[in-house]
């Protein structure tokens, strides 16, 4: 069972962290860890995380059975699993112009779905939800990415999905908490909820405190990343307010850094943990 978020006897705020570890080398240069999966795991492990976010291009290219395993001598449990590669790495999305690629994504969300199963993870969608293209409208796209999370959402209802609002400089889709509490409403399916992430609501949100209070009960998962993108402390983003309001809120879930490995990767690791771990009421 989830502890309790907020410890009485000491005051502090208690949040399961993990932190994201690429399974595959990427592009995608907000990812503390990337590849070398066992090593990670261990030092993951080591720095007092609870738990690991594992950021998977395609289930298929895993050794799912290996890495169950390393998971299990470490002791970590996956809260969720990225998907944003699909797009990053080959331009996958629920939005693509062309049918072919919008079947091929929403297949490889399918496989996304069984592997978090395995894991009890939930499946994030980010990236791979696409972009508006050119010459479309916007009812056109909103269709296409309606029907898109509703074969997702169907295919396993035991699997929660996640859709990320995220800033205007990555996708014109869904940047902002309202916009994605309206999309939920139009999916109409119960599996589905927001992640948050504290690097973009810092961009696009009037208030981080009145968004996450928004999504409440449909807030399945969180990202933390300083205003910059680096560890939580080197910017300028009050988590303790966060942390305080997540739990009012009664968020059970997993707090997991989502940053740019600055200086390096144990030092961005070990510096998010000192950060959180030193928030009090
Ligand atoms: C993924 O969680 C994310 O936050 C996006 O910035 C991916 O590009
Ligand atoms: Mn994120």
């Amino acid at each position: 069972m989830a502890p309790d978020l907020f410890d009485s006897k000491n005051g502090v705020v208690k949040m399961k962290l993990s932190i994201v570890v690429s399974t595959q080398p990427a592009s995608f240069n907000a990812v503390a860890y990337k590849g070398r999966i066992k090593d990670n795991l261990e030092n993951i492990k080591k720095l007092g995380y609870d738990g690991v976010e594992l950021a998977v291009r395609d289930p298929a290219l895993l050794d799912v059975d290996e890495i169950t395993s390393f998971l299990k001598q470490v002791k970590l449990p996956v809260p969720a699993i990225g998907t944003g590669q699909a797009y990053g790495e080959e331009n996958l999305s629920f939005t693509d112009v062309n049918f072919d690629v919008r079947s091929r994504a929403i297949d490889r969300i399918l496989s996304q779905i069984d592997l978090a199963k395995k894991l009890n993870a939930v499946v994030i969608i980010g990236l791979v939800r696409g972009k508006s293209g050119v010459g479309i409208s916007a009812d056109q796209t909103e269709s296409w990415l309606i029907h898109a999370m509703r074969e997702c959402a169907s295919h396993d209802k035991s699997v929660k999905l996640v859709i990320e609002p995220i800033n205007r400089y990555e996708t014109d889709l869904i940047n902002t908490v309202e916009s994605g509490m309206q999309f939920l409403d139009k999916l109409g399916k119960d599996n589905v909820g927001l992640l948050l992430d504290t690097f973009h609501m810092n961009i696009e949100e009037p208030s981080i405190l009145d968004s996450i209070f928004t999504a409440k009960d449909r807030l399945f998962h969180f990202h933390v990343a300083d205003s910059n993108r680096w560890y939580p402390g080197a910017g300028h983003i009050d988590f303790r307010e966060i942390f305080n309001l997540l739990e009012r809120i009664n968020y059970k879930g997993f707090v997991s850094a989502e940053i740019v490995p600055h200086p390096d990767p144990d030092t961005a690791a070990a510096k998010t943990i000192e950060t959180l771990k030193a928030i009090h009421k």
